[in-house]
């Protein structure tokens, strides 16, 4: 079978890989979409440490195609979102009801029991964050996969597997935007245009979308945005202030990963406001925060991680607000690819011209 590998640092190719079947307790899924993420392009320059040769994607939706000894609750056919992050719900993260921060395995790029189940050649490959979905086909962790409604396209089911998860999720589940509230989001990308979405759905009273990007910020308006910014100039947190009546936003987010934003989100936030970080900087990377003033002004500053989701929940609710109209996916896919198109996706997500590219299979 075809899949997107990347072979050795800033390499990506589309290799011929042969799949095992799935294990005890794991499921292997015929891939109808994979969407590509910034995380997919931090692990090929090596900003996410995992080891090469590996296989791509961790934002995918499928078909069950095959059931691995042991389980339960899935039927030939099912159509699922694949989560990137397993929850076992017996560690003590899933009984303190944050299975986002499940410790059941590390993402080393081996599966759960240790080994690997794709190989090229005599080589095993690893693969992203237990799935590798950016291939024909994957063998995943049973828990990993979430059950959807048939009725869902592929390519808009995918992007709940990571983007829109994890931005709607910062919105509704981390910071919890309320109605009337002021918003703003420094980044336009897939994961701000998910915030932009989560707090529209919230019912934000003023939704602030910023970035260097008008493209981007043409999308912004489209998602919900009611206001933008272009903070090329650098004065983007002081025309979030100007917009919000010289207080600052009650909500800010930061959704790109970079530390200079990160202190202009918290920047733009108001006295007491709450700061979300969305975005992944790199680890050698720290961002410092005025001393006097953290204590002073009271902020709320929050790190994101998954939107803080409960997969089999919020998963499973946001397609039913897609499929009534209420969340809009249909125009977070600006592009599809085939699989032999996947190195174009990435160099195209690189120029930012998609709110998502989607890889279809
Ligand atoms: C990432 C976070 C780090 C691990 C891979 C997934 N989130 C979104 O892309
Ligand atoms: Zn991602």
């Amino acid at each position: 079978m075809k899949a997107i590998v990347s072979l050795a640092q800033d390499k990506i190719s589309v290799e011929d890989v042969d799949l095992d079947p799935p294990k005890p307790g794991e499921l292997k899924i015929k891939v109808g979409a994979c969407g590509v993420c910034h995380s997919d392009l931090s692990v090929v320059n090596g900003v996410l440490p995992l080891p090469k040769p590996i296989v791509l994607g961790h934002e995918g939706a499928g078909s069950v195609e095959e059931i691995g000894e042991g389980v339960t609750g899935f039927e030939v056919g099912d159509h699922v979102v694949l989560s990137f992050q397993p929850a076992c719900g017996s560690c003590p993260s899933c009984h303190r009801k944050e299975p986002q921060f499940c410790s059941i395995g590390e993402p080393n790029g081996m599966m759960l029991d240790g080994t690997h189940r794709v190989k090229l050649g005599d080589q095993p490959l690893a693969t992203m964050q237990f799935l590798g979905c950016m291939a024909e086909y994957c063998v995943v962790p049973a828990i990993s996969a979430v059950k959807i409604d048939k009725g869902i396209p592929f390519d808009k089911a995918a992007l709940v597997g990571c983007g829109v998860m994890t931005g709607v999720g910062a919105a509704l589940n981390t910071a919890n935007v309320t109605a009337g509230s002021r918003v703003a989001v420094f980044g336009c990308g897939g994961i701000g245009l998910s915030i932009i979405q989560g707090a529209r759905l919230a019912g934000a009273g003023q939704i602030i979308g910023v970035d260097l990007a008008d493209n981007k910020l043409e999308m912004a308006k489209s998602f919900g945005a009611t206001h933008v910014i272009n903070g090329s100039d650098g004065m983007g947190a002081i025309k979030v202030k100007e917009l919000t009546g010289g207080e600052g936003a009650d909500f800010t987010f930061e959704a790109v990963g970079v530390p200079s934003l990160m202190l202009e989100a918290n920047a733009a936030a108001r006295r007491g406001g709450t700061v979300t970080i969305v975005g992944v900087g790199r680890l050698t990377e720290t961002v410092p925060f005025n001393a006097l003033m953290i204590s002073m002004e009271g902020k709320t500053v929050k790190g994101c991680f998954y939107g803080d989701a409960n997969v089999h929940h919020d998963m499973p609710m946001l397609l039913d607000l897609y499929l009534s109209g209420k969340l809009n996916l249909d125009d977070m896919v600006t592009t599809t690819y085939s699989i032999d198109e996947g190195p174009q996706a990435f160099e195209d997500m690189q120029k930012g011209l998609n709110a998502r590219g989607v890889i279809v299979f």
